[in-house]
């Protein structure tokens, strides 16, 4: 496939001005009539032809201003309509007649049928798979939308928009009309028909207007849309109260189906979501997936202002409407929980995904120039790194300065496709800044190295910091220029109190905030009368990578007395990541593993700490992951080694801490009345944590099966299942307890997936065979994306000991995988083999077996474009 270039852009030489689409819905032909309105745009070649967008299409009746178009005028192909000779001057409505087959729809893009439901998914490139269209999203135009289907199978018709009316069509059928007045680009289209049950509200906005809300569900499931609802309502007020963002329709409807490529999608008016992210109750989800559903509610409802009103103007400006708009959730998480626990929780997952896909093969921009299938940047990068560098543009320009840029992005920008200069333009324009520099971080890949040295000198009271910065070559990209980087950061005393200097020199200083701008800068704090212990990326002010080798004792400072909690997770982190990696060479040259008594004493002093909040001490139990191991270590890694060096820092950490952790286990109160609250979330990780230390002590799954058998609530009954599962395997109490919990659950299949993700992610060689037996249970479904990411998924990302096999056995059963899926679903195809991203960090065996079932990949013919363009770059 050939490559898009961000450097080909071209608006359209046609402005549609309308779009009036009729659906007559069939499960195997549903014939789909678009009437479109267009005028020539301004100064551009009078002979230019139409050209529309198509994928897997069949045309079947073309007309221009309602009369038939001899077919020299026009060309078409499944792919592409090119239309010639249309008028100069005057607007001209073409209609295009095609017919669908929504059942045929396995890609789940386009038309599908989901469970008896029609339904769409138009984002990034599906309208095309309805009807020929300018399918780019800085096409922008009010939809009208007319439905017809069988009434009885399909009580519900629903559209973007506000609902025009509806009537009977005929003996058995009816018909619903919508209209959009905000003009939008076709990949926020979406219809919906069936029968579903609803869960209604109304919100009154700050301007006094009601908006009717709807949550449709599968009929007896309405229970447990009540938290999304929640969340919903909590969601529009904050928009409201921090953002000064109101809704602009008389009605937001979420639905919510089992088969989804992606967590939802924020269409206007009608967002569908994976109905993950919707349904929760206490007996069925966990805390993780109350949070979930809270940040993803929240997530495609700011859309509606950062990405629907204003969007973007080609794909390459994704992060403009994502990165900020998962900026925007993370604020409203915040706000809604502990900030400082959410932030932990955002950097563990930000470490985990972008800066693993920025160390590898499919490192890219979060502003990239070029692609070959569009689907493949829905990325850590664009969407997590894309908020990380908006959250440092608050950081530079502070709370004020940041509110003045939105205000006039939102007021100049507002119905525009906007781009990455647009946005930052008004953050400069607003504050009179100069952000040039900054926005490479829009354009330069890779996860910048900051290297850190430090003097104190007790006659002149100063204390010097050398700080370097280098930035990793990433693919196209093999060097590059210094950025700006904020790094927040304080001196403690030795009583924990902050040092104030008397002036800095060699860099900006603000607010305690230092300004990198240089590959190397030396920075002196003048008037410290005793040597400072440095606290310095607080609340992970910048994503990049430290380098600085500190001393113990100063690490077990920070995590006793940091004012910014965030620092005091990370020095915890550090003592740990230190004693894993030393373990990783103790083990290798035959030595034991341990953990350093600094450690121990300062995560046993953080777990008894009744002044800290619970959910705080469980960030601080949780460790570094193994996947954290692997990528310190860069290259040569030997995810057994790394799996057996953690887990005896742990095992040290458990029999040091036994008394406390079955004091915190019984103190936590886990059989409490469920309430999915943050500080009761907070309570049930910090005693699920202290569970998982005392089944390490023990060593014995009687305590875990007890836990188990008693608990009320999925978060603590699932945690039970999961330390029996990875713990003792072979126990038969962990058989009694997954054939209970299979029993109990069999027919909830949000549930299974748990089941299914629990035994995937058990760790050693042996849950290879364990997953091929799974494949066969029959309530595997490799036609559900949910599924398939729950077993598959689960055990190649999750599971890196019983993933990456000596002998390779995991990759190939992953390659086999993809090759089975990938003509079905090329979406579900290329995200699956996204797992093998850091295949070029492991051990020579290893590397050269993951090299093997990626070759055997690429020679395979007829590759999806998805699957092709990322074995390729995993490759290149
Ligand atoms: N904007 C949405 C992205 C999305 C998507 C992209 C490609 C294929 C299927 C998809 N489903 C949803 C989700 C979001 O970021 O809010
Ligand atoms: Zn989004």
């Amino acid at each position: 496939g050939q490559a898009i270039h961000l450097a080909d852009y071209r608006p359209t030489p046609f402005v549609l001005e309308r779009v009036d689409l009729t659906f007559e819905l069939d499960p195997t032909e549903t014939k789909v009539e678009s009437r479109l309105i267009f005028h020539r745009r301004e100064g551009t070649d009078p002979e230019a032809a139409l050209v529309l967008d198509g994928d897997e299409l069949t045309l079947s009746g073309l007309l221009l201003d309602q009369s038939e178009l001899p077919p020299e005028r026009y060309t078409v192909a499944p792919d592409r309509l090119e239309i010639r000779g249309l008028p100069a001057e005057t607007p001209f409505e073409i209609t295009v007649t095609t017919f669908i087959n929504p059942s045929a729809n396995t890609q789940l893009m386009g038309l599908y049928r989901t469970n008896g439901i029609y339904c769409t998914q138009c984002e990034a490139e599906g309208f095309r798979r309805i009807t020929y269209f300018p399918d780019r999203p800085d096409v922008l135009a009010p939809y009208t939308v007319n439905i017809i289907a069988d009434k009885a199978a399909n009580p519900l018709l629903l559209s973007n928009g506000n609902f025009l009316g509806g009537a009977g069509f005929g003996p058995d059928k009816h018909f619903a009309a919508w209209f959009d007045p905000h003009p939008k680009p076709s990949y926020l289209f979406a219809l919906v028909a069936g029968d579903l049950g609803v869960v209604e509200d109304t919100y009154t906005t700050l301007s006094g207007r009601e908006v009717a809300l709807k949550i449709y569900v599968e009929h007896g499931k309405e229970p447990r849309a009540a938290y999304a609802m929640d969340a919903l309502k909590r969601s529009m007020q904050w928009d409201e109260e921090v953002f000064g963002r109101e809704y602009d329709l008389d009605i937001f409807m979420i639905v919510a189906v089992s088969d989804f490529n992606m967590g939802a999608m924020e269409n206007k008016g009608l967002n569908v979501f994976n109905d993950k992210y919707v349904l929760a109750d206490p007996e069925t989800a966990t805390d993780a997936d109350y949070a979930n559903i809270e940040a993803i509610i929240a997530h495609e409802y700011f859309h509606n202002w950062t990405g629907n009103r204003i969007t973007c103007r080609d794909w390459f400006q994704l992060c403009l409407k994502e990165g900020l708009t998962v900026y925007r959730d993370h604020e409203f998480s915040a706000d809604q929980r502990s900030r400082a626990v959410k932030r932990i929780a955002e950097v563990r997952h930000l470490k985990q995904e972008q800066f693993a896909e920025d160390a590898g093969p499919l490192a890219h921009p979060v502003r990239p120039t070029a692609y070959r299938e569009i689907n493949n940047f829905y990325t850590a990068t664009v969407y997590e790194k894309g908020s990380e560098v908006t959250r440092m543009i608050a950081t530079i320009l502070g709370r004020d300065g940041f509110k003045k840029g939105m205000d006039l992005y939102f007021e100049r920008h507002d119905g525009d496709a906007a781009t990455v200069e647009d946005f930052v333009k008004c953050f400069e324009d607003a504050n009179g800044a100069d952000l040039s520099q900054f926005s490479l971080w829009y354009h330069q890949a890779g996860t910048p190295v900051v290297t850190v040295a430090e003097a104190y000198d007790a006659p002149t009271r100063t204390y010097t910091l050398t700080l370097d910065q280098a930035i990793p070559a990433t693919p196209g990209q093999p060097s590059k220029k210094p950025m700006h980087i904020p790094l927040a950061l304080g001196l403690l005393g030795a009583s924990g109190e902050e040092l104030a200097p008397a002036s800095v020199s060699g860099a900006d200083f603000a607010d305690g905030v230092l300004h990198l701008k240089e590959s190397r800068q030396v920075v002196t704090f003048a008037g410290i009368g005793e040597r400072p212990v440095l606290s310095i990326n607080r609340s992970f002010s910048a994503p990049v990578n430290l380098s600085f080798p500190q001393a113990e004792a100063d690490r077990a400072h920070l995590a006793r007395h940091d004012g910014d909690l965030f620092s005091r997770w990370q020095a915890i982190t550090d003592l740990a990541l230190k004693d894993m990696l030393d373990g990783v060479r103790h083990l290798t040259e035959g030595r034991n593993a341990a953990a350093s008594p600094a450690l121990i004493e300062a995560l046993i002093a953080t777990a008894r700490d009744g002044a800290l909040e619970p959910a705080f001490r469980a960030q601080a139990l949780a460790l570094p992951s193994e996947a954290d191991i692997a990528r310190a270590l860069g290259e040569n890694s030997d995810p057994d080694a790394n799996h057996a060096a953690r887990r005896a820092v742990l095992h040290a950490v458990a029999e040091a801490g036994r008394a406390d952790f079955e004091a915190i286990h019984a103190a936590m109160g886990l059989h409490e009345p469920y309430s999915p609250d943050a500080s009761s979330a907070g309570r049930r990780a910090l005693g699920n944590a202290a569970l998982s230390y005392l089944a390490l002590a023990e060593g014995d799954p009687a305590r875990a099966a007890r836990a188990f058998a008693e608990a009320d609530n999925m978060t603590v009954q699932f945690h039970a299942l999961s330390v029996l599962a990875h713990h003792f395997p072979d126990a038969a109490e962990t058989r009694a307890a997954l054939a209970a919990f299979e029993a109990r659950f069999r027919d909830n299949a949000l549930v299974m997936d748990k089941w299914f993700s629990v035994q995937a992610t058990i760790p050693g060689e042996a849950t290879l065979g364990r997953i091929e037996a799974l494949m066969e249970h029959p309530l595997y479904n490799a036609r559900n994306p949910n599924r398939v990411r729950s077993l598959i998924g689960a055990f190649s990302f999750q599971n890196a000991t019983g993933f990456n096999r000596r002998d390779g056995a995991g990759y190939r059963l992953l390659a086999a995988q993809i090759l089975d899926h990938d003509p079905r679903n090329p979406q579900l195809a290329a995200r699956l083999l996204t797992a093998m991203r850091s295949w070029r960090m492991l051990e020579p065996t290893r590397g050269a077996e993951a090299e093997k079932a990626l070759r055997s990949i690429q020679s395979t013919p007829a590759l999806s474009r998805d699957v092709k363009d990322i074995v390729d770059r995993m490759l290149g």
